[in-house]
């Protein structure tokens, strides 16, 4: 048996609020469906790709005298892609739904992502292990992976595991990959009339899988609060210290809502955001002017210490990298199946990849520090997407603002020290035991899953909106996976992906940051937010993001 703290102790029994349709119970719960939707691009490549699930109405559950069809089933539940807080609190609210629903129901639990349904690996999950899960970080009750279902061989496979276990719903519990893979095998199952409906969950700390159907995606409130809280500690240092300049990378993939969020709640005195880099079209060497010139400003004040914000997808977005990074991709999904390539020297690797460049892209990759080129090559993973997390922009944007204030030093523009701390927070926030936020939306998308396999639905995400208001005033219903749709170039060929959602530059959001940067760039604004409360005030433990306090209210007292 696992010791526990006493904080892991009492969460175990913190009984998570309930979306209010769904809290008088799942077989109480009334569909009402839609209009017919499209996707969000690309309408008529996905319907042909999708011709049994495209264009599904979007769902809502009120509530009902009547008793749903409590009729026995065993459902299958799969976590996929990088962990987030809450994900356990998804499978104890499908547990529950599904047990209340009847007491004779299974749920199987895949084990290590998506393999799991392919390669037969499962557990049951029982009242016992359910109970030593809830409110727990982590996902490690049945694992985790990112093993891309999309093959006839794995579906056929995956069919003949159901059958076996009597499963008729699959849930997959992921973000835009992930239920990406959870569409391509709805549409599979019900183009073959096996009678299995697949349902998804929107999970991931990057906040990217959104739309006007999915308010957030679960992991991001407690991943932002938790890198919030190790900032400010840094910050507290800084400012004490007064010596060192920290430049601190966030996880995030591509889109920046994470670096943003925690922006908004710590305050530091730069943050780079990716999609802003992009819309300006900015170069590298301007990102690295604009910090120098911070610091430079700073130091004329006396103040040699700071914060500097990057996320982790920022590289991509610098629109010379991305030009690279593109061709990168596609030469690395051919030179993948090349023998000589692969077992080419490291040196010889870049003179390979050099040659499949244009001049440009060849002068910037050569020009990069040989770490840099290395992780630029390695092995993309299996959905195709550079391995973002693996590439250390701290550490380049150091060196480069190092260089560019040793020249302005001899110009007479620098007139103080740079000494410098690098830090990449992404694992640290990943499996933090989830906010009563995260708890309680997590456990009410797991029931609503199950509210959704109960009525029939097929190829849906599992929906909570409202997410600012209490529990009993959220909106629990379905949306259908196909509307958030659109093609993309993966591992170079056109695929069907989930879009994902980027920060808006004229949202409510990057608005304020955007009012205050330059204020937090020269005086020191920083916000201590100290660690997750779970207990006490309500104001405290379950205020909800800023980024969905100015996107869902459109207003925020504090920034
Ligand atoms: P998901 O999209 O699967 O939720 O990924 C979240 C994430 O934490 C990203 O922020 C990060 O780039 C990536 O996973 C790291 O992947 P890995 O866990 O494979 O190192």
């Amino acid at each position: 048996m696992r010791e526990m703290s006493p904080l892991h102790r009492e969460r175990l029994n913190y009984q998570p609020k309930l979306a209010g349709a769904l809290a008088n119970g799942i077989n109480s719960v009334k569909l009402s469906l839609g209009n017919t939707t499209t996707s969000v691009a690309d309408c008529a490549d996905i319907q042909n790709l999708f011709k049994n699930v495209y264009g599904q109405p979007i769902a809502k559950f009120g509530m009902t005298g009547e008793d749903l069809s409590t009729e026995s089933r065993n459902v299958g539940v799969i976590l996929s892609g990088g962990q987030a807080p809450g994900g356990h609190n998804v499978i104890a609210g499908l547990y529950d739904a599904l047990k209340a629903s009847n007491k004779e129901n299974k749920l199987y639990g895949f084990l290590g992502g998506p393999s799991g349904i392919v390669d037969g690996k499962y557990m049951e999950l029982t009242d016992e292990i359910m109970d030593a899960y809830r409110n727990t970080g982590g996902f490690d009750i049945i694992g985790s992976g990112r093993t891309k279902l999309e093959t006839e061989e794995q579906f056929e496979k995956a069919l003949i595991v159901c059958r076996q276990l009597n499963i008729t719903a699959i849930v997959i519990i992921g973000g835009d990959d992930s239920n990406t893979n959870a569409c391509l095998l709805a549409e599979w199952m019900k183009e073959k009339n096996t009678g299995i409906s697949v349902i998804g969950c929107p999970k991931t700390i990057d906040g990217d899988l959104k739309n006007d159907q999915i308010e957030i995606s679960f992991g991001f409130d407690t991943a932002t609060k938790t890198y919030s809280e190790l900032i400010g500690n840094i910050q507290r240092d800084a400012n004490s210290a007064k010596k060192y300049w920290h430049f601190i990378k966030l996880m995030g993939r591509s889109a920046s809502h994470v670096c943003l969020e925690v922006a908004l709640q710590t305050q530091p005195n730069i943050t780079l955001i990716g999609e802003e880099v992009e819309a300006k079209a900015q170069s590298l060497d301007e990102i690295v002017t604009y910090m120098a010139d911070v610091v430079a400003a700073r130091a004329q004040k006396g103040k040699n210490f700071g914060i500097a914000l990057i996320p982790e997808g920022l590289i991509e977005f610098i629109p010379e990298m991305k030009v690279m990074i593109a061709t990168l991709n596609d030469s690395l999904a051919v030179l993948e199946k090349d023998e000589m390539y692969q077992n080419a020297s490291q040196d010889k690797k870049y003179e390979i990849i050099t040659s499949k460049l244009d001049d440009a892209s060849a002068k910037l990759f050569n020009s990069l520090p040989s770490a840099i080129k290395a992780q630029l090559l390695m092995d993309r993973d299996p959905h195709g997407n550079v391995q973002v997390s693996k590439i250390e922009t701290e550490k380049l944007l150091i060196e480069m603002v190092r260089t560019r204030l040793e020249e302005m030093k001899k110009e007479g523009r620098f007139v103080g020290k740079f000494a410098d701390q690098a830090h990449f927070f992404g694992y640290e926030g990943r499996c933090a035991m989830p906010s009563n936020f995260d708890a309680d939306y997590c456990y009410s998308l797991g029931y609503n899953a199950f509210a959704l396999v109960q009525s029939g639905l097929t190829g849906y995400l599992s929906s909570i909106k409202n997410t600012t208001k209490p529990a009993s005033e959220w909106v629990a219903g379905g949306v259908p996976l196909t509307m958030m749709m659109n093609m993309e170039r993966r591992h170079g060929e056109m695929k069907p992906v989930i879009k994902k959602a980027l920060v808006e530059l004229d949202g409510p959001v990057f608005k304020a940051l955007e009012k205050n940067r330059e204020k937090w760039a020269l005086n020191d604004c920083y916000v201590f937010p100290g660690a997750i409360q779970y207990f006490g005030p309500s104001s405290v433990c379950d205020c909800t993001t800023v980024t969905l306090q100015l996107e869902q209210e459109k207003t925020l007292a504090s920034v």
